[in-house]
């Protein structure tokens, strides 16, 4: 069964793939013909993850799931949260790290969670999974990994960032590969009834 993943972030692409199993080929955005910009207007996490799939799901008919994710600081009462891609005003990662650390500069509170939402339409049907991960923000980024907030943000029981990790490492124990196992899991129970 062909799914696509409503995304233009290949580094998201880059972490699911291959983690969807064998009954699932994944498509891109390019593959079904989508050159748009998807919406992300509604200002929650879920409400933007919900929007960018139906977004696929009204315009190409395909059976799609969306990702819609956010690092959230404690201290910060949980920005940036849903802005997290444009926190500095720009997409640029390190400018939205360094807003961040600017920010929590001389705080010693530096816990924060990342949060993913993924919204799956399987035939018109949708369903939400959430995965979270809890850790802490640095005070100074930390390796050459992965992408936005990943050098600042290390997991509880590691020491290491995320950014200090391969995509396997992190798939290990990430909010994404969290929010996307119980996808499959409802997927292949769907799959065999
Ligand atoms: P799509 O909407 O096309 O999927 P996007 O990058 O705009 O891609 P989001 O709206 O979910 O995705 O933006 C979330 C931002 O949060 C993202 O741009 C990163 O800055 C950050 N982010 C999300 N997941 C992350 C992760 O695993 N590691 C580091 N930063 C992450």
């Amino acid at each position: 069964m062909e799914l696509c993943f409503a995304t233009n972030n290949q580094h998201k692409l880059d972490e699911v793939a291959g983690q969807l199993g064998n009954s699932f080929v994944l498509k891109t955005l390019r593959d079904i013909g989508c050159k748009d910009e998807l919406p992300e207007t509604t200002g929650t996490i879920p409400g933007n993850s919900r929007q960018k799939a139906d977004y696929v799901w009204t315009h190409f008919g395909i059976s799609c799931f969306a990702d819609d994710s956010g690092l959230e600081v404690a201290a910060l009462d949980g920005e940036p949260g849903v802005d997290s891609a444009y926190y500095s005003g720009s997409r640029d990662a390190q400018k939205n790290s360094k807003k961040l650390l600017d920010k929590l500069a001389g705080n010693s509170n530096r816990k924060a969670q990342f949060v993913t939402v993924f919204t799956l339409i399987l035939h018109g049907v949708e369903h939400q999974f959430e995965g979270i991960i809890e850790g802490q923000i640095l005070t100074e980024p930390r390796g050459t990994g992965g992408f936005g907030y990943d050098p600042v943000f290390q997991p509880d029981g590691y020491d290491r960032t995320f950014a200090e990790m391969s995509i396997e490492e992190k798939n290990g124990m990430s909010h994404r590969s969290r929010a996307l196992a119980k996808m499959v899991a409802y997927l292949e129970k769907q799959a065999s009834s």
